[in-house]
């Protein structure tokens, strides 16, 4: 197996944790996204969106990193990343869709290098437009999982799932982009149990072999 990502891109991130709770071996090729690399003939002819992750098996390439899992999750059932019941699983996703469609796409690269580049933002504004989109996302979130008894020690109960390995990477990048995170105490928390298990420390940014 193959994982196609780059130490700082969250999403890859994402792939990474979910390979590490499974416990299951791949190499690893980075795609330099600062220096564009993404957007080469090469990488462009594996991934047509120019995004990471990218994952190479013996069944196929699969691309966005929520199919990627969810593929790995129903090929590679243990430790199932996803409860059991219906609306227990509507819940773990409703909570990764949240961060990876809801807040994610509106803070990547090529979404603050366009309002840099092209609609001409200052350094100030795009970091305004980060920050807005974190604090509406973030601030939903832990008040959803501050009042749902569902919630445990992780987003749902007491094992990491789908959401988790969601939440994690999206709580670094804020960080990375000097982002306050005091208002979100019960993120924070389950942030904490998560980074306390050993698939979690394998995956971050910095353990990676292309991390600057
Ligand atoms: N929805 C996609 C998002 C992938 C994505 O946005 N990847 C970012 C890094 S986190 C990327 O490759 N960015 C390159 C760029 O913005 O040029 C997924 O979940 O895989």
């Amino acid at each position: 197996m193959k994982l196609y990502g780059y130490f700082r891109s969250s999403a890859a991130y994402r792939v990474r944790i979910a390979l590490a709770l499974k416990g299951l071996p791949y190499e690893y090729a980075a795609v330099h996204l600062r220096r564009g690399e993404q957007r080469a003939a090469q990488y462009r002819a594996l991934n047509a969106q120019e995004l990471v992750p990218t994952l190479d098996d013996d069944r196929g390439r699969f691309t966005q990193s929520l199919a990627i899992i969810e593929y790995l999750d129903e090929r590679y059932p243990q430790p199932p990343l996803l409860p059991r019941t219906p609306e227990a699983r509507a819940r773990v996703r409703a909570i990764a869709l949240a961060i990876a469609c809801d807040i994610h796409p509106l803070d990547n690269l090529r979404v603050l290098q366009y309002l840099v580049d092209t609609v001409g933002a200052s350094d100030e504004t795009k970091n305004a437009w980060y920050r807005h989109w974190i604090d509406v996302g973030l601030g939903a979130l832990e008040s959803q999982l501050s009042r749902d008894p569902a919630t445990g020690t992780f987003c749902h109960g007491e094992s990491p799932t789908l959401a988790d390995i969601c939440l994690v990477p999206q709580l670094a990048n804020a960080r990375r982009f000097g982002i306050p995170l005091d208002a979100y105490p019960r993120l924070l928390r389950i942030e904490a149990a998560c980074n306390a298990l050993p698939a979690f420390v394998a995956a971050l940014p910095e353990k990676q072999p292309d991390a600057e």
